[in-house]
């Protein structure tokens, strides 16, 4: 398999925490997503993947998969050990919620594309660096509310990570390289706490910007 990825995503660092859990080691394909010149806005890119984003996981088939939920589900839907969504049907739909608090409500909301937009609107860098920093602080202020009241273990939902752990770690690490320090949310440094002890986790991480 090939992974469409660039090392200071956040979205493919998902990805990458999920294929190492797995004992998975992809072909990495790097593809630069800061710049005018970035590969993810080029022709090719794009007529591979329209949405232009990394991660994309192309399978020995030849099929990409793009979305990072995605792709984590059919890896564990292909290689189930150690499974990456909890047994119990309720701990189940509650790491997918705080995955999707994480990529859907934060993620998507501060990605390179997104500051561009801002920055042809006339915001300068300090205003868009307050705009990522509001709505991670308002994200992860509710994601460590939820995690205050439906936790099912020492980790997201269960004492195995899961989705919810993969969505979790890389933008904690994201919001603390943003000077939003993980004391702000004191349920969610106790989760990122564990995960800094699996190696998985902790190789896979976001490399900061430089
Ligand atoms: N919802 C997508 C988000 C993917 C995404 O936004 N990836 C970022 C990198 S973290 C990207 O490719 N950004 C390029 C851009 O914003 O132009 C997923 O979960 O895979």
């Amino acid at each position: 398999m090939k992974l469409y990825s660039n090392e200071i995503s956040s979205a493919a660092s998902r990805v990458r925490i999920a294929l190492a859990l797995k004992g998975i080691t992809p072909e990495l394909l790097p593809v630069s997503i800061l710049g005018p010149d970035a590969e993810n806005r080029q022709r090719d890119y794009l007529d591979l993947n329209p949405q232009g984003l990394v991660p994309a996981l192309l399978t020995e088939n030849g099929t990409l998969i793009t979305q990072s939920l995605s792709i984590i589900e059919y890896l564990d839907e292909r290689f189930p050990q150690p499974p990456l969504l909890p047994a119990d049907a309720e701990a189940r739909a509650f790491s997918r919620t705080v995955a999707l608090a994480i990529a859907a409500e934060i993620h998507a909301l501060v990605p390179p594309r997104v500051a561009a937009q801002l920055g042809s609107l006339g915001l300068d860098a300090t205003a868009i660096g307050d705009w990522n920093r509001h709505w991670v602080r308002e994200g992860l202020s509710a994601v460590d509310a939820l995690l205050a009241s439906r936790r099912y273990g020492s980790y997201v939902a269960g004492d195995q990570p899961s989705v919810g752990d993969l969505f979790l770690f890389p933008q904690a690490v994201n919001a603390e390289r943003a000077g939003l320090p993980l004391s702000l949310w004191p349920n969610i440094a106790a989760v990122v706490g564990k995960l800094r002890g699996v190696s998985a986790f902790v190789e896979n991480a976001p490399a900061p910007r430089k």
